[in-house]
């Protein structure tokens, strides 16, 4: 790890993983559940004893010369009702500086657990960090993890994906609660009510953005602010008053550096600037601090490219910074952090949204019909891939609730799961469920939405729509805002309302493609498919 400027970046560091280990390996992520129906067909699967085998072999005497590092830590703040703990076993000082971020480490965590026998057992092992033996497993039914030859970000804080995804998934379905891949964050109206929204979209594809949002200048001079309790993962559950209520389990950020720049996202880039680990980025050897694509139009030319070579970014051609390339940012830095983070009891949850990547079909935002026809949205999410995970970008794949990489059991026991938590809410206490997509692009591939700190406008629609204050088109796929509905105050010349209007458009032809798409999808789930998404599917195709 290399030491940044003192003065500039006090308490940071740049690491360099190896070039074969940048991104998470969906391939050699594996559930290892008794059965191989327990895991589903969206899931990688071995046999638990085998691959137990497998991995000890693999791992055997690698420690050996180095440093153990074992690690308590509780994901969710020490001691609330949400949270649950873990022990990490690593031989590797960068997850260990990592999780010291990213979860609440040390003492309290073991004074916590006491005699309890509720923990998740993780082991670490770097090995050769050869991607031929690269494994990253789960055994749920053991509380165990288990992740060797791989030194990268979610293959290795096994408190992250592992953790508080993975493992804690199937711990919600056991234990009725819910682990998501969202995002949480509060909107506060001038009237100083906050409202809460989680929001479930595939990796890089913009929670941590939406977080940390800048509310437009029109909206920050009336008195809006948002404020942000997570970026990547909830813990949700109902609490005494019969609404869902949501914690970070998380303590800090592990975000996509390129593009993170003080337009884009000056709260993420603030959470940066101390006690930070920068991750693959391009080094300024002049000063040393970091760089990376879209950080500003000012590369070094005396640098090192994330690879660690000699590196002129005014003149080469080649990037500086890995597509994947990430900053740990410990929360307390950001400057839009809740008050309420820490909050042992979570924040009451008004609204869900899914969304993806999609440069055609999905509307800018719609609202299903009621909790079951939700869950059917967030099953039928699509999104082009990226960077994030190893494989093809830009491929559409389907990516339910943003969980396909992230789902510790059946997907099909999965969606029954978030069916029967609907069935013990009061419809008047449920969040409403949405779909969002501020990926449209023209047929000359531009993004035809700004995105960004403008989709507050569209948050805005969204929490009127749970206040029952404004009407609705209602269409074959559910209610879509009236183009006049959105507020482009301070955006015209950007977007004009007949572009809007082509975004919120629901074009019955592609529709009925994409049933056919879902029809196909759906059949693997055979009979674990929950009879209400089929329902469902059947129900759109009639209206269409
Ligand atoms: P993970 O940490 O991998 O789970 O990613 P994430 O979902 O937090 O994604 P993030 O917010 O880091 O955004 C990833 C990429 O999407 C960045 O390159 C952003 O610039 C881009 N992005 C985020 N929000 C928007 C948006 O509203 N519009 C457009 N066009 N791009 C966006
Ligand atoms: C993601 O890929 O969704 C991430 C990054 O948040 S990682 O921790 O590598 O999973
Ligand atoms: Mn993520």
């Amino acid at each position: 790890m290399t030491k940044l400027n003192p003065e500039l970046l006090p308490d940071c560091y740049l690491h360099r993983t190896k070039a074969n280990d940048v991104a998470r390996v969906e391939a050699r992520t594996l559930i290892c559940t008794p059965t191989k129906e327990e895991a589903g067909p969206t899931n990688h699967w071995m046999d638990p004893d085998e691959c137990y085998k497998m991995l000890y072999d693999i791992a055997r005497d690698s420690y050996k010369g180095r440093t153990m590092y074992v690690l308590p830590y509780s994901m969710g703040p020490v001691g609330s009702p949400f949270s649950k703990i873990g022990i990490e076993v690593t031989d590797s000082i960068y997850v260990v500086l990592n999780m010291c971020i990213m979860t609440r480490v040390g003492q309290a965590v073991l004074d916590c657990l006491g005699d309890s026998d509720d923990w998740v057992r993780g082991l670490h092992a770097k090995c050769k960090i050869d991607a031929e033996n690269r494994w990253i497993v789960q055994f749920p039914q053991d509380n165990t993890i288990i992740s060797v030859n791989s030194g990268y970000g979610g293959n290795v804080l096994l408190g992250k994906k592992c953790f508080a995804l993975r493992i804690a998934s199937y711990q919600g379905w056991k234990e009725g609660w819910q682990a998501e891949h969202m995002l949480i964050l509060g909107v506060e109206f001038p009237n100083g009510d906050v409202k809460y929204i989680c929001a479930a979209f595939p990796s890089a594809c913009g929670k941590t953005n939406l977080a940390m949002l800048i509310p437009p200048e029109y909206y920050r001079k009336k008195g809006y602010k948002v404020w942000t309790v997570g970026d990547d993962i909830a813990w949700i559950r109902k609490g005494p008053d019969g609404r869902l209520y949501a914690i970070n389990p998380e303590n800090g950020f592990f975000g996509v550096a390129p593009g993170t720049n003080d337009k884009s996202n000056p709260n993420a880039l603030a959470s940066t600037k101390r006690g930070a680990i920068f991750t693959n980025v391009a080094l300024n050897k002049d000063n040393m601090t970091v760089w990376w694509e879209g950080l500003d139009k000012n590369p070094p030319e005396n640098g090192l490219d994330w690879l660690g070579n000699d590196w002129n970014g005014k003149t080469s051609t080649e990037v500086g910074a890995n597509p994947n390339s990430r900053f740990t940012a410990p929360a307390v830095n950001c400057p839009c952090l809740s008050s309420e983070f820490e909050n042992p009891n979570g924040v009451p949850i008004s609204a869900f949204v899914f969304g993806g990547r999609r440069a055609k079909l999905a509307p800018l935002v719609y609202q299903s019909k009621d909790w079951d026809n939700g869950v059917f949205v967030g099953s039928i999410m699509a999104s082009e891939k990226t960077a994030a995970a190893v494989g093809k970008v830009g491929e559409l794949r389907r990516d339910p609730m943003a969980m396909l990489p992230f789902c510790g059991y059946n997907m099909g026991d999965y969606w029954q799961h978030w069916i029967d938590i609907g069935k013990t809410l009061d419809p008047d206490k449920a969040p409403k469920i949405f779909n969002v997509n501020w990926f449209r692009k023209s047929d000359d591939g531009k993004f035809l939405w700004p995105g960004f700190g403008d989709n507050l406008r569209v948050l805005e629609w969204i929490l009127k729509r749970c206040e029952g204050e404004i009407d609705a088109k209602e269409t074959p796929i559910g209610y879509v805002p009236y183009a006049e509905d959105i507020n482009l105050e301070g955006i015209e010349d950007e977007v004009s309302r007949e572009t809007l209007a082509s975004i919120l458009e629901v074009e019955p032809e592609l529709w009925k493609e994409e049933a056919a798409g879902i029809e196909e999808y759906y059949a693997q789930f055979g009979d674990k498919l929950p009879p209400v998404l089929r329902e469902q599917l059947e129900n759109l195709k009639a209206a269409l």
